[in-house]
C-alpha cells in the first residue's frame, strides 16, 4: 500500500536490534556446519518453526542455545554484515547493534575476536554500503554486577568505539536497582547507558532505570504507561524509548497489535521509535515493524515522519553528525 511504501522509503535509524537475535535459519544452519556442531534442527524450515515463543524466557532459552553457532572471528563478521546489508536495503541508515559478550567469553570465545569481527564489518558496511552503525555492548542482567563490572574492564581497549552500553535478559526479579554501581561506572567511564526495562517487568522498574540508573534511553519502556507520573517523567526529560512491536507481540507482551501501547505513547508525547528486537524470531526487521503496527493502530502518515525522526534525535551519535539526518 501506499502508507508501506512511504515507510519502506523515508530514511531511518534502528536503535534495538540484537546481533545475536539476527542470524536467519540459513546462516544459523550454515554457521553450525562449519564449525563442527550439531543443531536440534536439520533445515531452515525446522528452525523457523521453532520461533513460537509464550514468555521473554521462553525465547531467551532459545536465543541462547543460536549463541553457540557464533565461534570464530570470521562468524562474528558475518552475521553483522548480513544485517548491515539488510540495512542498506531497508533505508536504514544508521544502525545501533548490541551483542552481549559473556554468552561468547563464558564459552572461551575471546573479546579480541569477537570485537575484531563485529568492527570490521561495521567498518566495512560503512565504506560499501554507507550504513553508519554504533556499537552497544550489553550485559546480562541474571548475571552479577561484579560480572558486568568485569565485562566493561574487557572491553575497555574498544572504548572509543562503543557507542553504549545496555543491559538484557530475563527482567523480572533482575531489577534495575541490581547494578546502581555498574551503571555509574559506565557514566564514569563516559559511557551512554541503556537498559530493556518494562517489557516484561513493572512501570517500577522504568522508574529504577530512569531515577536510580540515569540511563540515556530505556528499551521497551511498555510498562511506563501504568504510571502517570512516571510517564510525565519520560516525557519532561525526553527519555527516547525505543520500542519493539513484533517482538512484544510474539513473547505476549500484548494480545494483538492492534492492543500495542504506541499509539497511546506517541499520544502522550514520549519520545518513541520503533525497532526489531530480533528480526528473524519474531517475524520482521524494522520496516515490517512499522508497517504492522501502522497498520494495526491506524498511525498517520504524520506519526510515521515523528518515529523515523525519533530515531535519529535518539541515536547515540555527536548532535552535529545527526543535523545531516534531520
Ligand atoms: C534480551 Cl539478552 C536479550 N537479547 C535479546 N532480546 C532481549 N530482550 C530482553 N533481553
Ligand atoms: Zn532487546
Amino acid at each position: 500500500t501506499d502508507r508501506a511504501q512511504f515507510i519502506r522509503h523515508i530514511p531511518k535509524a534502528e536503535l534495538h536490534m540484537h546481533l545475536e537475535g539476527s542470524i536467519e535459519p540459513q546462516m544459523m544452519l550454515g554457521l553450525a556446519k562449519r564449525n563442527g556442531l550439531d543443531l536440534r534442527w536439520q533445515t531452515a524450515d525446522a528452525l523457523r518453526s521453532a520461533y513460537e515463543f509464550s514468555s521473554l524466557q521462553d525465547f531467551l532459552n532459545l536465543y541462547f542455545e543460536g549463541c553457540k553457532v557464533l565461534v570464530q572471528q570470521q562468524d562474528f563478521h558475518d552475521i553483522t554484515r548480513a544485517y548491515l546489508h539488510r540495512c542498506a536495503t531497508d533505508n536504514v541508515l544508521h544502525a545501533e547493534i548490541f551483542i552481549g559478550p559473556q554468552s561468547f567469553t563464558e564459552r572461551g570465545v575471546t573479546i579480541e575476536s569477537l570485537m575484531a569481527g563485529v568492527l570490521g564489518a561495521m567498518d566495512d558496511a560503512r565504506r560499501e554500503d554507507d550504513v553508519s552503525s554504533g556499537l552497544l555492548i550489553s550485559a546480562h542482567r541474571h548475571r552479577t554486577q561484579a560480572d558486568a563490572l568485569a565485562l566493561l574492564d574487557s572491553i575497555a581497549p574498544w572504548q572509543d568505539r562503543i557507542a553504549g552500553i545496555g543491559m538484557g535478559g530475563p527482567e523480572v526479579g533482575n531489577p534495575p536497582s541490581k547494578f546502581i554501581d555498574f551503571f555509574a561506572e559506565c557514566k564514569r567511564r563516559g559511557f551512554k547507558t541503556t537498559i530493556h526495562a518494562g517489557e516484561e517487568g513493572p512501570a517500577a522498574y522504568v522508574r529504577e532505570a530512569v531515577e536510580l540508573l540515569n540511563v540515556d534511553r530505556i528499551d521497551h519502556g511498555n510498562s511506563a504507561l501504568d504510571d502517570p507520573s512516571l510517564v510525565e517523567l519520560l516525557r519532561v526529560r525526553a527519555i527516547p524509548l525505543t520500542v519493539c512491536p513484533l517482538s512484544n507481540l510474539r513473547l505476549k507482551g500484548v494480545s494483538s497489535l492492534a492492543q500495542h501501547p504506541l499509539r497511546e505513547m506517541l499520544q502522550k508525547g514520549l519520545f518513541a521509535t520503533v525497532n526489531s528486537d530480533d528480526p528473524p524470531y519474531f517475524g520482521g526487521y524494522v520496516n515490517e515493524n512499522m508497517i504492522e503496527v501502522q497498520r494495526s493502530l491506524d498511525l498517520t502518515r504524520d506519526d510515521i515522519v515523528t518515529l523515523a525522526k525519533n530515531s535519529f534525535r535518539a541515536a547515540f551519535i555527536d548532535e552535529p553528525e545527526k543535523t545531516r539526518y534531520l
